[in-house]
């Protein structure tokens, strides 16, 4: 019996792509009894696992499912009825927005940032393009809302090369969600930081299995062993919705609100239009930016809007 640590970078189904500790690359399937088990617990991509081959069969399977650091997550609206999960052991998520062409969506940006902070998953900021804005700088207005609510943010050009080593480091050795807007470099910052690592080809392989099998939506691309770590792949993640947030946990998700929720007037407030709200004080005082609660408002209508249905 040969046994060695994995983790799944993609599947279809019946058969999952693991690759190994070691840097080898095997299809592996679910053994009897994880199968049963996996009603429970469903595999997903980004798990580790071990897996196991007799000397006689020449097949690998998977033999144990490794606990989960974390999910990221679209959450099924009402009860327990579990989740679709995206990824497993998802290190982080990286939001890229473009300084210009496309211009930065702010509404759309916090609506990234809201998903990573509903899976508890750390997120970052990346403004590319900045030789378009007369470089870094040219990104501090927008930027300054998203470091005063402690995000970190990365101001980065493929095209005049800067801000890349720095990127590097963040990814180097981590499984990183990339996510954002069509246009804005992602699939660029990611070849130009680890050459070798190519997202397209993935993305057709991904579009074949499409064809013949249910695909699992994400993939695992791993970064050149120099540096090590994983970019998750998810043509899909724009479309994880947020219907599975309950409202009143919104707030939560904006992490410059969390040392005021205690402090407002009423304990079920809601942050609108409440007399004494600890929130919107700190709106008006200039400490919690306006347009971060404008974004927060629509978001909270929307879940709100989505709770009827439930
Ligand atoms: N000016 C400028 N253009 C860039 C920069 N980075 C990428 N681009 C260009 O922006 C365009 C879109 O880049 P992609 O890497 O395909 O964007 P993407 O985010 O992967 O887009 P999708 O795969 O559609 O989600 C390409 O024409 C790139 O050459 C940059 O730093 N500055
Ligand atoms: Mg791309
Ligand atoms: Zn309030």
């Amino acid at each position: 019996m040969t046994e060695a640590k994995g983790t799944v970078l993609n599947g279809t189904g019946g058969i999952w792509v693991v690759r190994t500790t070691d840097g080898l690359t095997v299809d592996a399937s679910l053994r009897g009894r994880l199968k049963q088990e996996s009603t429970k617990l469903k595999l997903a991509v980004g798990d580790e696992v071990t897996i196991a081959r007799d000397e006689s069969e020449g097949a690998w399977s998977i033999a144990e499912i490794h606990p989960r650091r974390g999910v990221l997550a679209r959450r099924a609206p009402g009860k327990a009825r579990g989740e679709r999960i995206v990824a497993a052991n998802v290190d982080q998520v990286l939001v890229v927005f473009a300084a210009a062409k496309p211009e930065p969506h702010v509404r759309m940006l916090d609506r990234f940032l809201v998903i990573a902070e509903g899976n508890d998953i750390p997120a970052r900021i990346i403004f590319n393009k900045v030789e378009l804005v007369g470089g870094p700088s040219g990104v501090d207005a927008i930027a300054r809302d998203y470091e005063r609510a402690g995000y970190d943010v990365h101001r980065t050009s493929v095209k005049a090369e800067i801000g890349l080593t720095e990127l590097r480091d963040v990814l180097a050795g981590k499984t990183s969600a990339l996510t954002g807007p069509s246009g804005v470099g992602k699939s660029s910052l990611c070849n130009a930081l680890f050459p070798g690592l190519d997202l397209r080809t993935a993305e057709i392989s991904e579009s074949v299995n499409k064809g013949r099998h249910t695909t699992v939506g994400a993939l695992l691309v791993p970064i050149p062993d120099a540096f090590g770590g994983f970019v998750v792949d998810t043509p899909g993640l724009r479309e994880v919705g947020m219907w599975g947030l309950p409202s009143v946990d919104l707030a939560h998700c904006f992490p410059e609100f969390r040392p005021l929720l205690g402090l407002c007037k009423f304990q079920d407030c809601s942050h609108g239009h409440e007399p004494n709200c600890a929130v919107r004080s700190a709106v008006e005082s200039g400490q919690v930016s306006r347009e971060r609660y404008e974004s927060f408002l629509k978001l909270r209508e929307e879940l709100a809007e989505a709770e009827k249905t439930w």
